[in-house]
């Protein structure tokens, strides 16, 4: 009975979730939430509030403990030493600086002390910048200005330079605390971090997590010496190689066999980035299919039959943990906007999904723009959403057309700035925490004019990360994997119920309150 384990270390929680590959069944699913389960680290979502300037960093003595909390838990559920293959993938970007005693500590972990214990004297930073920082706009313009401008970039790295790719995070690390920088020997993604201590070696980043760099060249998957060197001097001597997502880096590390009894012989699949493992357990991982993810970040993405870029630039291309690569829309404005709004009014989440049925699509022309911290998609600097409408709706005084203008903002905007991938899904496959709510799927259904539709498992990344690891360790096909576990939930297909030009109005507002902003700008 070989059981396989994904881990999925996101931005609000890390989880694990074991399948049986021979009975087509999940085994265990456990989860540890940062801010609830380790309020001692203060990271109520996953992330050290109040930077400043746009920085948004998180503790990776969180994450650790996180892990042995987690481990520890999933010991309690089901037998580890059944597992004979381990995968996970990380949350994209954030990034983990070392010091040189981090190669002798990763492959001597000692069981009797904690992993956090072990790595904090390793760490030469002692916070890791993550996917929600913003504080590099300077460094963007350097590496860009050095490379030959965004064209070239985005040629090379599948991206223009962004704020939030490890890249321009490196060099703003090396120009404000350059000391820190020369005492830095290893620079992991989260992904590959937590795939070394797995493992005990220094493991390998893969193309998928890679991408999300502009440090990676897509043409040929190697570190691209020009954006190394626009970076920071000498960067090659600091990352880990790259590696495609079918490596396995080797058997599991003592330290886990020893403290919570996983079978020596566990083979470890290198790690990858959420989005790329949800690519995988939504059974997408072929051309055709569009994903809509609803956690932290709102993303939309696609396995593509050739690589496609965003003209705009504010799209992405990684690489696909199956072959080939995906392209990749995110919006930070997702999950904690709709809180944000819910929080407001004092709704819980029926609340919040009863406001769908006192209101009506298209909300009588109240518009939201709900951007409550600067948004990538697109690029714009606000702290505060927008609104177009009636007076006691641009005063927030109407709580249902509130929570139904965030949503329906969120997705008109989400519909306008993921055309460049020219795809027209007639079904949008859905994940995520939110995704569970049926009122933010219709709305989802209504704007994009497509069927929506979940899958019976909800944990699409630790399941993209358990699939890996089974077709890689013990060779069995992504897509007989697919459709043992990548099965529709039962009755819980959404329609779209209005017509297709519903939005057109709230389309045409929304990109009016972003250019009246730009002007502003
Ligand atoms: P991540 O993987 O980025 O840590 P998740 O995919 O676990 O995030 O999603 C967490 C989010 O799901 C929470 O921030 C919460 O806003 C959202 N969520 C949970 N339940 C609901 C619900 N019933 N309706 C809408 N959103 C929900
Ligand atoms: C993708 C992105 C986020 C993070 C966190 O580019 O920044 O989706 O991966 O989920």
């Amino acid at each position: 009975m070989p059981y396989t384990l994904g881990i999925d270390a996101s931005t609000q929680s890390c989880s694990a979730l074991i399948i049986d590959t021979d009975s087509g069944t999940i085994v265990s699913e456990v989860s540890v939430n940062f801010g609830k389960d380790l309020p001692q680290y203060q990271a109520p979502s996953g992330f050290i509030t109040n930077g400043e300037n746009g920085e948004v960093h998180a503790d990776p003595l969180m994450w650790l403990d996180a892990l042995e909390q987690l481990l520890d838990l999933l010991s309690k559920t089901c037998d580890l030493s059944k597992i004979t293959a381990i995968s996970g993938a990380g949350q994209q970007h954030g990034s983990v600086y070392l010091n040189d005693r981090w190669f002798d500590v990763v492959d001597t972990l000692d069981s009797t002390a904690t992993l956090a214990e072990q790595l904090a004297p390793c760490l030469s930073r002692k916070t890791s910048p993550i996917w929600m920082d913003s504080s590099t706009n300077v460094e963007c313009a350097e590496i860009t200005a050095s490379v030959g401008g965004d064209q070239r970039v985005c040629e090379k790295s599948g991206s223009i330079a962004v704020e939030r790719f490890t890249g321009p995070q490196i060099r703003r690390f090396y120009k404000t605390d350059p000391d820190a920088f020369s005492n830095t020997a290893r620079i992991h993604l989260v992904s590959s971090f937590l795939c070394s201590l797995l493992s005990g070696i220094d493991a390998p980043i893969d193309t998928g997590d890679g991408a999300g760099m502009n440090l990676l060249n897509i043409q040929n998957w190697h570190w691209d010496d020009q954006l190394l060197e626009a970076t920071a001097p000498n960067l090659l001597n600091s990352l880990p190689e790259v590696a495609t997502g079918n490596t396995t880096v080797g058997p599991i590390a003592q330290y886990f066999v020893q403290k919570y009894g996983f079978n020596s012989n566990a083979q470890v699949t290198i790690f990858t980035g959420d989005n790329p493992s949800s690519l995988v357990g939504m059974g997408a991982s072929q051309p055709g299919k569009v994903v809509i993810s609803l956690g932290t970040s709102d993303t939309f993405f696609a396995a593509m039959p050739e690589v496609v870029a965003d003209p705009q630039g504010c799209g992405h291309v990684f690489g696909n943990p199956a072959g080939g690569s995906m392209s990749l829309q995110c919006f930070v404005n997702g999950s904690l906007a709709r809180e944000n709004v819910k929080d407001r009014f004092g709704y819980d989440w029926d609340a919040f999904t009863a406001a769908f049925s006192t209101t009506s699509p298209n909300n009588h022309g109240n518009v939201m723009l709900p951007f409550f911290s600067p948004e990538i998609s697109p690029r714009i600097q606000l702290e505060a959403p927008l609104l177009s409408g009636s007076n006691d709706f641009m005063t927030w005084k109407l709580a249902d057309e509130s929570i139904r203008a965030c949503v329906e903002g969120q997705f008109v905007n989400m519909k306008l700035r993921s055309n460049w991938m020219q795809l027209q899904p007639e079904v949008i496959y859905l994940t995520g925490g939110a995704s569970q709510n049926d009122a933010i799927a219709q709305v989802v259904a209504d704007v994009f004019q497509a069927k929506v539709q979940r899958l019976a498992v909800t944990g699409s990344v630790g399941l993209g990360a358990a699939m890996r690891a089974a077709n890689t360790v013990h060779g069995i096909d992504l897509l007989d994997l697919g459709d043992q576990f990548c099965q529709p939930l039962a009755d819980s297909i959404v329609e779209p119920k209005t017509s297709a030009n519903t939005y057109d109005q709230t389309a045409q507002t929304i990109t009016a309150l972003l250019s009246s902003q730009n002007a502003h700008n």
